[in-house]
């Protein structure tokens, strides 16, 4: 089962975020207002209407899951068409699809629901290293637009920060595992069993107003990825991992302000603002593996200012 070959030095570099394709980097920061700009649309509204037009796409498109129906064939091209009247016994798209709902505040402060969809075609093997949406993953992925028009593509497996890439893609990967790797005597690194799959966002999840180079503004984007393998982040180097940079247990480590200064805990290298770096305060004395506690309030040190 040798699917794919990668250079030696790419899986050295296992800890390393690499290349960052720029198609996909964040979005959050929008570009500053122009005089000539028109004004942002309407959050909500645009989130519906490109629900609509993403609903309709899947019921009236297929993809050939009969060729994926029994054994891993990691060689199979996905590809979706058309659910014309000699076909329509075919199974769409819309019967595969898993729908979640990915609140975003709008610039008002409003959260608004944004569906998301995707489409689990292989499941990979290694299920419990899913990618979080603050960890790095290493995959290939075609991007295209609900009219079919491809526009970004790598075929060449490339490293991901989710921390910087549109939020569907963040919050889409995640239900993608990643499969073996077997590295050979000639230094080429083979994969197999990989979780590969669809992802249906609206454009909120997306570029939004902001064009990119073939993406006209207000586009719901489709990605079709291979997830290769994963790599849990700490982005501060502080001993807790980014996706446990989380005290108020919401899933989301990017709310998580613990000193209020402006910098979320995973990039604070100094979480409760006290002046010691957490990965000095985090287990000290005797090393046990676990946060230290000392004045046993249930906050642990390291985001205790009274510690
Ligand atoms: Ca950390
Ligand atoms: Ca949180
Ligand atoms: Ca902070
Ligand atoms: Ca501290």
């Amino acid at each position: 089962m040798v699917k794919l070959k990668i250079e030696h030095s790419f899986i050295k570099s296992l800890k390393f975020i690499l290349p960052i394709s720029f198609i996909l980097i964040c979005i959050s920061c929008r570009p500053n207002d122009e005089d000539d700009e028109e004004p942002p649309r309407d959050y909500l509204e645009q989130s519906l209407e490109d629900d609509q037009k993403l609903v309709q796409y899947l019921k009236s498109h297929y993809y050939n899951y009969k060729d994926f129906s029994d054994v891993f064939n990691d060689d199979n091209e996905i590809f979706i068409d058309t659910i014309l009247s000699e076909n329509s016994n075919l199974k769409s798209l819309f019967d595969f699809a898993v729908e979640t709902s990915i609140p975003l505040a709008s610039n008002e402060g409003q959260i608004i629901e944004h569906k998301l969809y995707h489409i689990v075609v292989t499941e990979g093997v290694r299920m419990e290293d899913r990618p979080s949406i603050v960890d790095s993953v290493y995959l290939t992925y075609k991007g295209k637009l609900l009219n079919g028009n491809v526009f970004d593509k790598k075929t060449n497996p490339v490293w991901f920060d989710t921390a910087n890439v549109i939020r569907g893609f963040r919050y889409g990967l995640q239900y993608f595992s990643p499969g073996n790797f077997i590295q050979r005597e000639n230094g080429t690194i083979d994969f197999n069993q990989f979780g590969r799959g669809l992802i249906f966002m609206p454009s909120g999840l997306g570029y939004f107003n902001s064009a990119q180079t073939n993406i006209p503004t207000y586009s719901p984007l489709i990605f079709e990825i291979s997830m290769f393998t994963t790599n849990k982040s700490d982005h501060d180097n502080d001993g807790v991992l980014s996706i446990d940079e989380d005290p108020n247990k919401d899933g989301n480590p990017y709310n998580d302000d613990t000193d209020e200064d402006g910098i979320i805990n995973m990039y604070d290298e100094d979480d409760d603002g006290d002046g010691i770096l957490t990965k000095d305060e985090l287990d000290g004395d005797d090393p046990d593996n676990l946060p230290d506690d000392s004045n046993n309030d249930g906050v642990p040190d390291y985001l205790d200012k009274n510690t």
